[in-house]
Order: structure tokens, then C-alpha cells, then sequence
């Protein structure tokens, strides 16, 4: 949230610089330049599951209403699966979290990515529900919109307490792989 400000603080700076130069004598086009960098776009954050091991990259994720966070997934087969941050390693038991089903690959990126956009600014913790291996127990978890304020329900809290779990458990159901789309960039190098 701090970044996107400081760059649209950034980005109107290097506008209001620029135009003098650029625009000298044309006053309407000032207006128009002004009215482009007016509101907050919606952006993807990308979430890459499996990036230097048993792990999401990054992991914490600060992102607004209407944002979209998009999971790229490297080998071998990881997924990702909402939780609660009173449970680690298991699904919402309100049958309403998300899951990305599992999404293998022998190497590069999976020829899928899952989606999710955000809608409100509640913590959204999750998992990767592999049990060969035991992803989530090894810190493969993540959080979205953490509370800073709460100081303890943090990520590494999350993580300690999902390290002493005995086994993931992988959502029943499949929602039916809502958010699961082509891959958009299956060649950014992760
Ligand atoms: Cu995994």
C-alpha cells in the first residue's frame, strides 16, 4: 500500500516535471495527462509456489480490494489452499475457501495459474495442501493482508504452529477449480 503510493506520488512528480518541456503552450493537454494519473488501479500480485523450495514467493502479500493474486506454480507439484490462521495445514471448514487443486510440472511453470481477487481486507492465510512431503508443515504458507497490529497472528506464528501439525489435509472439495486459468506467462523466469 505504501509502495503503490510512493510510486504514483513518483509517477505524478516525473509528470508535473515533465510537462513544462513537453507541453510548453498547450494547456488542454495538461488536463489530460492529470485525468489519467487520477484513482487506484487494480493490479496482479504474483505468487510463485516453489521458488527456492518448500516455500511461496513472496509469502506476504499486502493488496487492496479488487486486487488479484495470481499463483505460479514450479515443480513438482504443489497447490494452494485457503486456512484459517487457528488451523494451519487445513482447509476452512466453512467449505468456502479456495483450493487450486493440484498443479504438477516436471519443470518450468505449470501449465496453469490460480487466481483469487481480493474483496475485502480480512487476513487470508493458506497453505500448500501436499501431504508427500509435508509442504505446509516445512513452511509452505502464506498470508495475505496480515494484521501488523495483531502480534500474534503472524506469519511466523502461522508457520511454527503448522510445523507441529501432523499432516496437511487437502480440501474435499474443488469448487470446481474456480480461479484455475491458462498460464499468462509461462516463460517469466522464476
Ligand atoms: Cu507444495
Amino acid at each position: 500500500m505504501f509502495a503503490k503510493t510512493a510510486s504514483i506520488v513518483t509517477l505524478l512528480a516525473a509528470v508535473a516535471s515533465a510537462m513544462p518541456a513537453a507541453n510548453a503552450g498547450t494547456a488542454t493537454t495538461g488536463g489530460k495527462l492529470a485525468s489519467r494519473t487520477n484513482g487506484d488501479p487494480a493490479i496482479t500480485h504474483t505468487v510463485v509456489a516453489g521458488l527456492g523450495g518448500l516455500h511461496f514467493d513472496p509469502d506476504n502479500v499486502v493488496a487492496e480490494i479488487g486486487d488479484v493474486i495470481e499463483w505460479h506454480f514450479l515443480p513438482a507439484n504443489h497447490s494452494v489452499a485457503q486456512s484459517s490462521f487457528g488451523a494451519p495445514c487445513k482447509p476452512l471448514n466453512t467449505g468456502n475457501g479456495f483450493f487450486s487443486g493440484f498443479q504438477p510440472t516436471p519443470s518450468g511453470q505449470a501449465p496453469d495459474v490460480f487466481q483469487i481477487t481480493i474483496e475485502d481486507t480480512n487476513p487470508i492465510w493458506y497453505y500448500c495442501a501436499q501431504t508427500k512431503g509435508d509442504h505446509c508443515q516445512a513452511g509452505m504458507a502464506g498470508v495475505i493482508n496480515q494484521n501488523f497490529n495483531s502480534a500474534t497472528n503472524t506469519l511466523a506464528a502461522y508457520k511454527a504452529a503448522a510445523a507441529l501439525t501432523g499432516t496437511s489435509e487437502i480440501p474435499a472439495w474443488v469448487n470446481p477449480l474456480e480461479g484455475v486459468i491458462a498460464n499468462p506467462n509461462p516463460l517469466g523466469g522464476f
